[in-house]
């Protein structure tokens, strides 16, 4: 029989069904990777080869440049739609493309003795800080780790919950009203604020995404995941591009064959064949205080840039 899958095999399959993620190997030269990330350190305003510049652990730049997926990394793209239903379920308005938003680690915890990943560890969050989430969201239609760096053990790889789909799922699917990422103001509405820590705290399978250069993490969106140590002091470079679908989840689809892997794994861990779902309020897109410190970091990276940096 042939697969219907472009490119993931049954047990990649079977691991995004019980675990939540495939890692899609080698999907972009060495090569590639370094001449995209090489102005990261001009951008930074950091010497590579100087750590005592190193000013912050850890550096979220804003995107400038973009790249064409399908082109830049076929094995990823297809790796995509497989995920989600085929690409044609991908949105055509915000088209899934990747940037140089990277997300540089340098020495996070550094100084501080290593601690494995467990609900303790801290900044577990599922991505999407800008919209209200539902059951069915398509803001954030998955949740992609592109690694421009080689990512080691301790050396600053995510922390993901490989188990962490089941309670995300069980919570949406009992809030219709939706539930906010960060807290509003006061009298907006009374629907919940994420607690992550609370959500984490069952869970019991933690994986390091580690990885070479070129490797692509592609995980469910209600994952939660954390920001980990770099005990290693390697720069560790990644970025994190959401991709938005064309329509939201379906759960009640009258042939079954149409789920997606990303609405299978949401019935599977909900222990259902189907579900009735319907948002009970209007999808809203949030303006997460992050703009506002990524805008103002901008500017500075563009006073550097032009050499007017004081
Ligand atoms: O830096 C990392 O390892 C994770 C970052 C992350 O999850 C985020 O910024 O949303
Ligand atoms: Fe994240």
């Amino acid at each position: 029989m042939t697969s219907r899958y472009q490119v993931l095999d049954d047990d990649d399959v079977d691991q995004f069904l019980t675990q939540g993620f495939v890692a899609v190997r080698g999907c972009f030269s060495r090569q590639a990777a370094q001449e995209f990330t090489q102005p990261v350190w001009d951008r930074m305003g950091y010497a590579a080869d100087a750590p005592s510049t190193w000013a912050e652990p850890v550096v979220h730049l804003a995107g400038r440049r973009q790249l064409d997926v399908r082109e830049f990394a076929p094995k990823a793209w297809a790796a995509v739609g497989d995920l989600v239903g085929g690409e044609d379920r991908i949105s055509s308005e915000l088209p899934y493309v990747w940037s140089d938003g990277f997300i540089v680690n340098l020495w996070q915890g550094a100084d501080e003795p290593w601690a494995p990943a467990s609900p303790a560890s801290p900044g577990w969050h599922k991505d999407g800080d800008f919209f209200r989430h539902f059951l069915d969201s398509p803001e954030q239609g998955l949740l992609t780790l592109v690694l421009w760096s080689d990512v080691q053990h301790q050396g600053g790889a995510t922390f993901v919950a490989a188990d962490s789909v089941g309670p995300v799922a069980r919570f949406l699917a009992a809030h219709p009203e939706g539930a906010y990422p960060f807290p509003q103001p006061p009298g907006v509405d009374d629907a919940p604020v994420f607690d992550f820590a609370d959500l984490v705290a069952p869970c019991r399978e933690f994986v390091e995404a580690t990885g070479e250069a070129g490797d692509v993490y592609l995980l469910h969106p209600y994952i939660l995941h954390a920001k980990s140590q770099n005990a290693l002091r390697l720069p560790r470079i990644i970025t994190n591009p959401p991709l938005t679908l064309a329509e939201p989840m379906r759960f009640d689809r009258s042939d079954p064959s149409e789920y997606s892997l990303v609405e299978r794994a949401v019935l599977e861990a909900l222990g259902t064949p189907s579900v009735d779902f319907t948002p009970a309020a209007v999808r809203q897109t949030l303006v997460p205080p992050r703009v506002a410190i990524q805008q103002e970091r901008m500017a500075e990276e563009d006073r550097r840039l032009s050499g007017k940096a004081h």
